[in-house]
């Protein structure tokens, strides 16, 4: 499953934001948080976190780090914001360690 292309984006702002073109033309914001979970055990961890934080609206990148035990997420701040994503990782098991 594939949440976002790569090509698309147009302009890296720093470490934090992204700004992306939607398909009607719009600049959207998008912003990046790594999440420091208490443990990803495996790759099957990995593609767990993958479906369920793509799963919601306005997310568009999950990179689940199994070595690191964090997970780099890109989303739309005007749709969804880290607390949610907080809330959907400890969900499925994998609560955020700080
Ligand atoms: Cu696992």
């Amino acid at each position: 499953m594939t949440f976002h292309s790569p090509g698309r984006f147009t302009l890296v702002l720093g470490l934090l934001h992204l700004l992306q073109m939607g398909q009607d033309g719009e600049v959207i914001e998008m912003a990046s948080t790594t999440i420091v979970v208490k443990e990803i055990h495996c790759g099957s961890c990995e593609h767990t976190i993958r479906t369920a934080l793509g799963y919601l609206d306005g997310v568009r990148a999950v990179k689940p780090d199994q070595a690191r035990n964090d997970v780099r997420v890109t989303y739309d701040e005007t749709k969804v914001d880290e607390a949610a994503l907080r809330r959907r990782l400890a969900e499925i098991g994998y609560e955020p360690a700080d």
